[in-house]
Formats: C-alpha cells, structure tokens, sequence
C-alpha cells in the first residue's frame, strides 16, 4: 500500500511555478536551478522592502523525523524570518500544561511494557487500539493477567470496546469527573497520607490574606526562603525541608517577622474544601455520568494497586484541556501511585516529543543566528493584521495544510492575499499545494536518505534510510533549505551531510538520554532503545523538577488566573453555554485507524474500506432532525459550513458529533470540517506555554440537506 502513495497519480515530481490566478492549476515546471534563483531572489526582495522577519516557515508533523519537523526553525534562524511553532497549533500541547505545573516536566510515561502487573488500566480520552495499534498487544497482555480497562470517553471508540467498563462523560468534562474522584476518595479517607505529606506541596501553608505560600523568611528575619508546614509533633513551624510531621488539615494564626498575625491554612484543606462541591451528584449534573459510577470509579481507582492512568490527546483538544491533566496527576499523587512500576500517569513520554523539545539550540540556530518565533496559533493573526510586523511570504513544508490546520476557510480567503508568496513542500498535489505560488517536490520516508524518528510512547529511536531512489526530482526538506542557504550565501552551519545533522542533533542534545544515546548502534542497527531503564518507570526516585522538588497539588503560580487549586472549567463553547441554543452539538474530530492525518485517504486500497468522510451522530439526535441513517446533511456555525453524509450510531454520546479527521476538501461536497474550527487565545495557557488549538471545543447544528436515496 505503501506504494499507492509513492507512486500516487498526484505525486509532485519537479519544482513547479504558478501560472494565472492561484488556486487556478495552471503550472509551468522549473529546474531545481531556477527555482532557487528564482526563491533567493523573492526572499531577498521581501526581506529588504519589509524586513528579514516577514519571511515565514511553518511544519508539523507530516513526515515523523526530527530535522523535517524542526527545520522551519533552523532556516528561519539562518535567514533571520519567523518561524512559527507548531505544537501549539497541532493541539498537542494541552497535557503539556497539565504535566509542567504539577510535575515540572512536559511529559512522561511507563513503558508500555509495564502495564503488565498494573490491577487496573484508566484511559482518558486515548483510543490506543485506532492510534496507537502497535503497542496495543501490552494492554491485551495486561488484561489477560488480570487488568481491568476502564476507558473514560464520550464514543464508544475501538479501544472502549476491549474495555471492562466505559465511560461515555460529556466532551471536556474530564476534570470534573475526576474531581469527583477526588472528592469520594479524601472523604473516605482512602489517599496516601504519606505520599502527600512527604511528596507534595499539600502540607505548605498558604497565607490565606494573598494564596501565596508562606515562605520561612516571611517569619524569620535572615531565614531560607523554603516553604513552611506545622509540623504536628513538635507544634512549630519548620522549614518544609526539615523532617516533621506536617499537618495536612486546619487554620493556623501565624506571625510573621514583623509581628503582623495572618492567616494561614495547608494548601490541601483549602484545596478539599474547594473540591467538596464535586459530590457524585453535582458531577452527574456537569459529566452525564451517574452518581453511583462517580462513586463505584473512586472506590476501584483508590482500592486496585497498582492503577495505570493514560491519557490520550482526546482530553486535551478543549479550551480548558490543561486541566483534564492536572486533574489526572493530581488523583494519581492523592493515591500514591507515582513514582511506582505499573502505576503513574502516562502521556506522550516517549522519545518524539522529547527529540521535538530537546533539538539543541546550535542545530537550531546555526552559526548562532537568530530569527524571530511566534506561537503558529498566532499566525492567522499575525499576518492578518501585520502586527507586530508584516509578514509577505509563508513556506509550509511538512503540514498538510489545508486539512489539519484551523480556520481553512480564514487562511485561503483572508490571509493569502496578504501574501506575496506562499511556498508549500509536498510529496502529492494538497489543498494547501494548489493554491501555492511555488510547489517544491518532497520525498516520501522510502525515499529520505537520513532523518531520526522518534515514538510517541515508547523509548526507542529509529534511523530512516532511503530503501528507493527519490521519485522523479523529489528532495529531503534539509536538502532544499541546505541547497537555499548556499544559494544566498547563508550558508552557515549548513555544510553538513543530514546523517552528520542527524548525529549532531543526538550528541548536543541538552537531554542526555540523547547524548548518551549509542550513535554507531542506531546507524548500524536502524534502531536503539535511548539509555533509560527498562522497563521505564517515571520518578521512581520521587524527585520532580518542580520549585519545591515535590508534585505541586497547589500552583502558586497559577494564582492570578484563579487556577491556584484545581478547577473544573466548562468548555468555551460547551453545549450548555447560551451559545448551544442555536448550535446545541459538540463537533470532535478524532484520529482513525486507517490514516495518518491526511496522508492516506486518498490511497484506492484504503478507499476500498473508507470511501469518503462520515459523520458519526447518535439516532436520538438524528430523530430530533428528521435525519436518516447515510443523509447529506450540512454541519455549520458562524464561522462555516460543510456538506457531509451522516452515520448513526450509538457509539456516539447523544448532544455530540464525531467526523474522524483526515479527509480533504475535495473529499466534501461542500467545505471542510476545519471550517468550523477556531483558535482562542487562553491566558493560562500562554502564562504557561502558548495556547493550543481545541479541534473539539466546538458548537454546530446540522440540518438535512438530502435524503439518502
Ligand atoms: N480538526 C483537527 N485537526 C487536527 C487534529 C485533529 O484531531 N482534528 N489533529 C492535529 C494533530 S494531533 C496533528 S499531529 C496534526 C498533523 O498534521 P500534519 O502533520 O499536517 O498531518 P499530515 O496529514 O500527516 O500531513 C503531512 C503532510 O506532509 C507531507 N509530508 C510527508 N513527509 C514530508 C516530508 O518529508 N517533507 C515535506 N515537505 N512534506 C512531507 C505529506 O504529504 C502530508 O501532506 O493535525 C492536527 N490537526
Ligand atoms: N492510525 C492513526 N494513528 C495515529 C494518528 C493518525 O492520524 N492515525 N495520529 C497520531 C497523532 S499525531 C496523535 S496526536 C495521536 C492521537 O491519538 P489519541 O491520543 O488516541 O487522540 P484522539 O484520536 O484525538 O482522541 C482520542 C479519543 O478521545 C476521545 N475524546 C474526545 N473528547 C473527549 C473528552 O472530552 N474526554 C475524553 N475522555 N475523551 C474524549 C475521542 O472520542 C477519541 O476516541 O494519534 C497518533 N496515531
Ligand atoms: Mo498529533
């Protein structure tokens, strides 16, 4: 199958100029020669009207390997434009912001082979079986060794099938559940007492008179800015490092060192107290789960040691996603179960995100040079209204753009023309192509001569190899920017081979598992597990890179946001908000099975098992609109529409949609489903890192447009 892509009809084989109108399809081919002329020439024209910056680059994940999806930084950095960051705007980067404040690390996970052994299994919002079916053999392993799977998600996906239990919760509520998890568990006192007072920030006294946390100088005049607890056996204040027995619960008059008394409460009483209202019943009222499953849930999590939380990206693709995670690690400290083998919460620690976060800034930066980064989901922003400054050219590589970024319908009417030259990379004739002004010819992985793939989920790295000549003209995306430089004389930092880049890349990796990483097996072997033990088991030594060194329950720094102690948030546009009068159905746009992002929807072998876009909705909804199973129906809200048959299902939550994401335009009678999308702004999220793209926090209606023949 694999060949229908590389040999695809729609292959781009040479570099190719647009003639007449964009969009047109009117080409006229180009030797590599003059397409480099011709690029070095519009760069330099746009740099020296505008300025180097408003030359532009954006990536994304397309083609897996490490130097295609960070080299719209390094050539940004070498020709001083802006490079637009994509975790971001891929809308990976909601659990980040979950992991950073409570852990203070981006990420991480146990080895998927270490779910064997675990009692019970939780996945949040993580449909292993369609996205990650490779690995999927440890949860069966896990399972027939006596694991039960609780699979928490609105649909009734694939993975919830092999489930013992599924949650089907309201879209974005994550949070709340958990919080009514939480709740259960304190009040029957079935948390690790122990784990929290040694582990976490819970014991720290927080001045109530500011949420800040009490600091041992605040009482003592030329004390150590540690945190304070009281501790119980010697009913004194003690710095949080010394050994003590500090009291979790109470209210505390303390004075401070100029003879002021405040008030000041351990950061766990006023977190439980703030999460009393999350009772099994108020949380049936925010999830649409039963009380009685609220409860039964807390109950199995607290008593099954030891429990396995996963979660997926599902949670995370919401306005509010950070908290989900937040959520999860804190249930997960409440009981203890970090730090241990087949316990802990997993997200995304595998190699991948660790190779995207850890490219060192001298690959980045050759030859020190710096351009300009902006978060990619300010893009659409930033070129629309030129502030800060004017950007004039916009080079997508590596980005099936046109299908997997927000806001198609923005970027092709209202931000292209405000360009004066798009540039797109590309292995097939996309959406995004089409309307380019240049399309360069990329190769396929059979045909990439060096790149590092990471995994998302596992700690190994693998060595791409071309195993065929490149197709017709195609080049790696390091060639062509490599290539480029020269022709501009920015050549810097450029004189490598990419197995050298890719080399470079491991051994000046501020991470040492890359550094230590065995570069002559990975050449030789294609393939290397990154020096961890196996299997992996996140903080076993219970040292986290947080401020205080502990699992941070409560996040001082949060404090101006309101966010201090975890909250449930409803999504920005939930379906209960006055907005959902007019579109009452939440849209979700989830990963499937028999496609990599847009990648293979076009292949006539997988055709033959997809053959175009469905829209899964429930039958009660379908009823409620006099909609019939196989119905063309239009799908809208106020920033677009599309056409689209519809499937019903049971697998869906009634009140909320699913159209599996990957398709292109062309596969819409009218539309695409990113359309419907929308990029907000979340101050939190960018107090943190940057806001990420919620693909599912979004209100439709839909309405029948014909009846299925
Ligand atoms: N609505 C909605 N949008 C989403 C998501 C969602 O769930 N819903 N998911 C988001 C997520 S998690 C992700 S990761 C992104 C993925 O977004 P993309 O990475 O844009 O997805 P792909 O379809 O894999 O697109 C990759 C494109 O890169 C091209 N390509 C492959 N290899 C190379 C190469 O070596 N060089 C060049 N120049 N091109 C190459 C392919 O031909 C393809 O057109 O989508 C995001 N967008
Ligand atoms: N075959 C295949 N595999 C892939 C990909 C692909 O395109 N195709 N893409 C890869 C990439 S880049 C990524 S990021 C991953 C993503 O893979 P996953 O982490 O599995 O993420 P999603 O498919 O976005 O969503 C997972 C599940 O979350 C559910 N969900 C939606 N809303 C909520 C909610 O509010 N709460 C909960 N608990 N669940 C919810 C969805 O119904 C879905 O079943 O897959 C990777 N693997
Ligand atoms: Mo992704």
């Amino acid at each position: 199958m694999a060949m229908q892509r590389v040999e695809h009809p729609d292959r781009v084989l040479y570099p190719m100029r647009r003639k007449g109108a964009r969009g047109a399809g009117a080409w006229e081919r180009l030797s590599w020669d003059h397409a480099y002329d011709y690029l070095a020439e519009r760069l330099t024209r746009i740099s020296d009207k505008y300025g180097p910056a408003a030359n532009s680059w954006i990536s994304m994940t397309g083609n897996y390997g490490i130097m295609a999806l960070m080299l719209s930084q390094r050539i940004a950095n070498s020709l001083g434009g802006t490079a637009f960051t994509n975790l971001g705007i891929m809308g990976d980067l909601g659990a980040n912001m979950g992991f950073l404040p409570t852990l203070g690390v981006h990420q991480e996970a146990h080895d998927w082979s270490d779910l064997v052994g675990a009692r019970l299994i939780m996945m949040f919002g993580k449909n292993i079986a369609d996205t990650e079916h490779s690995d999927m053999h440890f949860l069966m392993e896990a399972m027939e060794q006596g694991a039960k799977l609780i699979v928490v998600d609105p649909r009734y996906s694939r993975t919830a099938t092999k489930a013992d239990q599924w949650i089907s919760l309201r879209p974005g509520t994550d949070a709340a559940l958990v919080l009514g998890m939480i709740n259960v568990i304190v009040k029957e006192g079935l948390f690790d007492e122990n784990f929290v007072r040694q582990h976490s920030n819970a014991p720290y006294l927080v001045r109530t008179d500011s949420g800040r946390l009490l600091r041992f100088n605040d009482l003592v005049e030329g004390g150590s800015d540690d945190y304070v607890i009281f501790d119980a056996v010697s009913a004194t204040y003690l710095p949080a490092s010394a050994a003590a027995e500090p009291k979790l619960r109470g209210v505390f008059e303390v004075f401070l060192k100029d003879g002021c008394a405040i008030e000041c409460r351990p950061s766990f009483d006023l977190m439980v107290d703030a999460w009393q209202r999350f009772t099994p019943d108020h949380v049936e009222s925010i999830c649409d789960v039963p009380a009685e499953l609220v409860r039964k849930l807390a109950l199995a999590y607290a008593t099954s040691h030891p429990a396995s939380l996963w979660v997926g990206q599902g949670s995370q693709r919401y306005y509010h996603g950070h908290l989900a995670y937040r959520a999860v690690i804190t249930l997960a400290a409440l009981c203890g179960n970090i730090g241990k083998p087949h316990a802990g919460v997993s997200w995304g620690g595998g190699t991948l995100l660790r190779l995207i976060l850890g490219t060192p800034d001298s690959w980045l930066a050759p030859a020190g040079a710096r351009g300009t980064s902006y978060p990619g989901t300010r893009m659409h922003d930033i070129i629309a209204t030129g502030d800060p400054y004017p950007i004039k050219s916009l080079w997508s590589h590596n980005y099936g753009f046109g299908t997997q970024n927000p806001r198609r319908k923005r970027f092709f009417e209202e931000i292209l023309p405000k360009l004066d030259l798009f540039i797109v990379t590309e292995q097939l004739m996309t959406h995004a192509a089409k309307h380019a002004d240049i399309v360069l010819p990329a190769v396929s992985y059979y045909e990439d001569d060096a790149d590092i793939v990471g995994s998302w989920n596992n700690m190994y790295l693998q060595m791409r190899r071309a195993a065929i000549p490149p197709i017709g003209e195609a080049k790696t995306d390091w060639q062509i920017f490599k290539d480029l430089c020269e022709r501009m004389g920015k050549a810097d930092g450029w004189d490598m081979s990419a197995e050298q880049s890719c080399e470079f890349i491991l051994r000046e990796s501020p991470d040492p598992i890359f550094r230590n990483t065995d570069w002559e097996a990975l050449k030789k072997n294609g393939v290397v597990r990154v020096p961890v033990k196996d299997p992996h088991v996140p903080f076993d030594d219970l040292k986290f890179p947080t401020p205080s060194g502990r699992v941070e329950l409560y996040t001082e720094q949060l404090k101006d946001f309101g966010q201090e102690i975890l909250v449930f948030e409803e999504p920005l546009e939930s379906n209960r908000n006055p907005k959902s009068s007019q579109y009452p159905l939440t849209f979700m746009t989830a990963h499937q099975m028999h496609t990599v992002h847009s990648q293979h929807t076009r292949l006539p072998w997988i055709r033959e098992l997809l053959p175009g876009p469905r829209l899964e909705m429930n039958p009660i909804d379908a009823r409620l609109r006099d909609i019939a199973d196989g119905d063309l129906v239009s799908v809208y809200n106020d920033r677009g529409s599309i056409k689209v048959y519809v499937t019903l299902t049971e697998a869906m939550k009634p009140g909320s949609l699913n159209l599996p994401q990957g398709w292109w335009p062309e596969d819409f009678p009218e539309g695409h489903y990113s359309d419907l999308t929308h990029v907000t702004l979340n101050p939190v999220q960018e107090a943190i890192l940057e806001t990420n793209f919620a693909p599912f926090d979004n209100l439709v209606e839909v309405i029948k447009s014909e009846r299925a023949l």
